[in-house]
């Protein structure tokens, strides 16, 4: 019996998150034994250069020599004390320093509870409780957020999971990304109901899907003539992007900001923040109410300041940077020499081939890839030691670890992945 029809009898779909089963892309999933730099080990022996990095936490790569340090140190005082610690505001401070618009942050143990709380902050702020998403962007998997959108470009969120009622969804509108008229309208329909919209300020869940224009510059202004929050959920491009995430990318200042992945190094991890009168708004400061038991779990604060203090390090993003831009050129080259003209959107150290000729600008254009194309593609990759995301609407994450060498080896695969395509 394989290892994952062992574990499909007691986890389901063998799995303990849904895109690792290989759903959308077919076959077994490889199970990892360990990961080293850019590298992870299957359980067969198989090694790969890994494009997932966890979903984007392993900025560093795997085993980062700094970060496994610091959470060994942390594990000999012990794991958890349910007491504050100087590592948490140490935590907290540099996060301020480093994304200024969070003048105040509370920790917690995933993107999901950080969207969750600042969702539930923005409601208790503002006393409305309608919220507005973008169609294709992934907040976690809270009540409020698990919508699709209905008919049409403009509607209420229905339900996009069984057990969630749809008495929860009704507040939920969901927009257009990239289309600013959606917004305009939704607050048209809803005067000074809208508590908050929250958006991937690059999304990252529908494959990669970029900011165009000033979208984010209008987004900001109508929320603020409309009296609405501004929520960057910045999960994915929190520090990614640049240190200071998206935000410092593109110049813009949220009211609140979600974080998670990088700043726990690996490790459970999410975080909110933002203007310090809207967080003082939160227990036991406030009356809004969040709690956690594990929030600021202090072998996550250290394996997150290792992470965080090597960022400041001097040009880690030009660096990164460099490299990724290596990649990206080199697999733009390879669709050129095959005659090929798939959709790619790149940022940094994120990257997405959409197996679409259109350009992806927003969920519809997204969902024009051919996702069994996209399968092909990821098991022509895998079978020549490279594993990128398994799924379409994912994104590639490069590390600091990522070698020239290794790049050299993608492209090559990359190459005959897409030769081979039928
Ligand atoms: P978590 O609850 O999984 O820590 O974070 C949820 C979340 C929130 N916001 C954004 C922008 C996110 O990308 C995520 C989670 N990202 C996915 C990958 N696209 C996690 C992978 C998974 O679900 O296993």
């Amino acid at each position: 019996m394989s290892l994952f029809e062992q574990a499909k009898k007691v986890i389901p779909g063998g799995v303990n998150s849904p895109v690792r089963a290989f759903g959308s892309v077919g076959g077994e999933p490889y199970f990892v034994e360990k990961g080293y730099g850019s590298k992870v080990l299957d359980s067969n022996g198989k090694e790969y250069i890994d494009y997932v990095c966890s979903w984007g936490p392993l900025i560093l790569g795997h085993c980062d020599k700094d970060v496994n340090n610091a959470i060994v140190d942390a594990v000999q005082n012990g794991a958890s004390y349910g007491a504050p610690t100087r590592k948490e505001v140490e935590m907290a401070e540099l996060i301020s320093k480093m994304i200024p618009s969070i003048e105040m942050v509370r920790m917690v143990s995933s993107g999901t509870e950080a969207i969750m709380s600042a969702i539930r902050l923005a409601r208790g702020f503002t006393k409305r409780d309608k919220i507005v998403k973008f169609e294709g962007c992934y907040h976690g998997h809270s009540d409020a957020l698990l919508v699709k959108a209905g008919s049409g470009l403009l509607t209420f969120g229905t339900p996009s999971s069984p057990g969630v009622p749809a008495d929860v969804t009704k507040h939920t509108l969901v927009a257009q990304y990239n289309d600013i008229s959606t917004i305009e309208q939704l607050f048209k329909e809803n005067p000074g109901e809208i508590a908050c919209v929250i958006v991937e300020p690059a999304a990252a869940n529908m494959g990669l899907v970029l900011p165009e224009g000033e979208f984010l510059q209008k987004l900001q202004a109508v929320c603020k003539r409309e009296g609405a929050l501004l929520i960057f959920d910045e999960v994915i491009t929190g520090f990614r992007l640049s240190a200071s995430g998206a935000q410092g990318y593109y110049g813009i200042q949220p009211d609140l900001t979600t974080l998670g992945k990088i700043i726990g190094g690996g490790l459970p991890v999410g975080a909110y923040g933002g203007r310090r009168e809207i967080m003082e708004m939160i227990s036991p400061a406030g009356p809004v109410y969040q709690a956690g038991t594990l929030s600021g779990n202090p072998l996550a604060m250290s394996a997150g300041l290792a992470t965080l203090k090597k960022l400041n390090e001097k040009d880690f993003y030009a660096k990164l940077k460099a490299k990724a831009d290596v990649l990206w050129a080199g697999m733009a080259e390879n669709q050129t020499k095959l005659g090929l003209n798939y959709a790619f959107n790149q940022i940094e150290s994120l990257g997405c081939t959409f197996f679409t000729n259109q350009k992806v600008t927003n969920y519809q254009s997204a969902i024009s890839a051919d996702t069994k194309k996209y399968a092909q593609f990821f098991h022509g990759m895998l079978k020549r030691g490279v594993a990128i995301a398994p799924a379409q609407f994912e994104v590639m994450f490069v590390s600091s670890a990522h070698t020239d060498a290794d790049i050299e080896h993608t492209l090559k695969a990359h190459y005959e992945a897409l030769k081979e395509l039928n």
